[in-house]
């Protein structure tokens, strides 16, 4: 793949953006701050989308269920510091999930290391089995950045390549011959005979996969078995479950992921109310982005995972239990319409909706039995 040919004189962050873009990067999902205004600017001008999350840790999730749907170089973009720590969480599950993707992290200028935003970049990155790049001269920019892309998509790896804000200012003469990304190598096949064995018994099956036009993710959590159990899709492509690191609020970030991947279609979310609450500021990033969203939240006012565990061994459970949240009164805040739903009558609302041609978000406060154990949380953790 070339790109467009890069003017004379511009900045290590221009020419980075462009070559971006030339690789193939049409989406960056981040949150902006001093040291990543600029490239994250130079790849809207270089006329990649940029996707503005409200907090790093969803920002990193959504580019992960992104790139998982897609297959496409995807985007993350953070500020130095506190910005890419905050995204770890996310980068962390990208990286147990092989999931190529390029995280942009802004640093402190070379050498800078009383900088309150200074940190150890690289351990931090490597703790969480991400692999860390740099860009570390002038000269040395656009290679570095072949270098980390190449990683990314043809080792299938969870890059973070850091951009030093005097590296990234810095001008270069950009007349040099365009760098070009060797064939991004294809998916793996499995072998067509296993396939057939799988239809075969899938054409069998008392509960066949009745093809949806919807895509699926859940957060984790005691809950989480229910989304898979009842909620069908027609391809693995649409759906997302970020469980490799088995965080708890990732679920929200994998559905605005997955829908951005999947325009115009209908993304269900299975929640709990734990997990929605840790990431319930990109509510207001679903509904900015005018996505078709169901959020189901399984509200049981407390860390069921914990209880039900911890209970049985005789301990007691208050520290893992909360006051009810209204989920209802602080989704329509955000601008979502919502139910609370404490019977199936009170499900009329959704079918209303769904009625009306679902549009926009809704979210169902499911009050649930918080002393209901599911039986797979029972069965694991005995
Ligand atoms: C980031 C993170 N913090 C804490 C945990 C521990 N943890 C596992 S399940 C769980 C409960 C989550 O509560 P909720 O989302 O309401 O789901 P529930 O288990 O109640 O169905 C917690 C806190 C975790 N896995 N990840
Ligand atoms: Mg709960």
């Amino acid at each position: 793949m070339r790109q467009a040919g890069v003017s004379n004189n511009s900045t290590v962050a221009a020419v980075l953006a462009k070559d971006l873009a030339g690789f193939g990067a049409r989406r960056c999902f981040g949150l902006l701050g001093t040291a990543n205004f600029k490239i994250s600017h130079a790849l809207v001008e270089a006329g990649v989308e940029l996707i503005s999350a409200r907090h790093e840790g969803n920002a990193a999730s959504m580019a992960d269920a992104y790139a998982k749907a897609t297959g496409e170089l995807t985007l993350v973009s953070v500020h130095s510091g506190p910005g890419l720590t905050n995204a770890i969480t996310g980068i962390g599950e990208a990286a147990k999930s092989r999931t190529p993707l390029l995280v942009l992290a802004g640093d402190v200028p070379t050498g800078n290391v009383k900088s309150n935003f200074y940190m150890n970049q690289t351990e931090l990155v490597r703790s969480v089995g991400a692999v860390s790049e740099r860009i570390y001269t002038p000269r040395s920019a656009r290679g570095d950045l072949l270098r980390a892309v190449t990683c990314a998509m043809h080792d299938r790896q969870t890059v973070v390549l850091s951009l030093p804000l005097d590296v990234q200012d810095a001008k270069i003469d950009a007349t040099n011959a365009p760098l070009e990304l060797g064939p991004v190598p294809g998916r793996l096949q499995p072998n067509p005979e296993d396939i057939r064995t799988l239809a075969d018994a899938i054409v069998r099956a008392k509960r066949p996969l009745v093809p949806k036009d919807r895509v699926v993710a859940s957060d984790s959590g005691h809950f989480c078995g229910w989304v898979p159990r009842y909620l069908r899709v027609h391809s693995p492509k649409a759906s997302c479950l970020s469980h490799s690191f088995q965080s708890v609020g990732l679920g929200l970030a994998s559905a605005i992921g997955l829908a951005v991947a999947n325009p115009g279609k209908l993304a269900v979310l299975g929640a709990g109310d734990g997990g929605f609450l840790m990431s319930i500021a990109d509510l207001e990033t679903a509904i900015r982005l005018g996505l078709r969203m169901c959020i189901l939240i399984y509200n049981d006012s407390s860390y069921a995972a914990e209880v039900h565990f911890f209970r049985r061994q005789g301990y007691s459970i208050d520290i893992v239990q909360f006051p009810e949240t209204d989920f209802a009164t602080i989704a329509r805040g955000y601008g979502a319409r919502a139910s609370t739903v404490r019977s199936t009558a009170d499900l009329e609302p959704v079918r209303a909706w769904v009625n009306e041609g679902a549009a926009g978000v809704f979210v169902i406060d499911a009050k649930i039995n918080p002393d209901l154990e599911a039986d797979w949380h029972a069965e694991h953790f005995p």
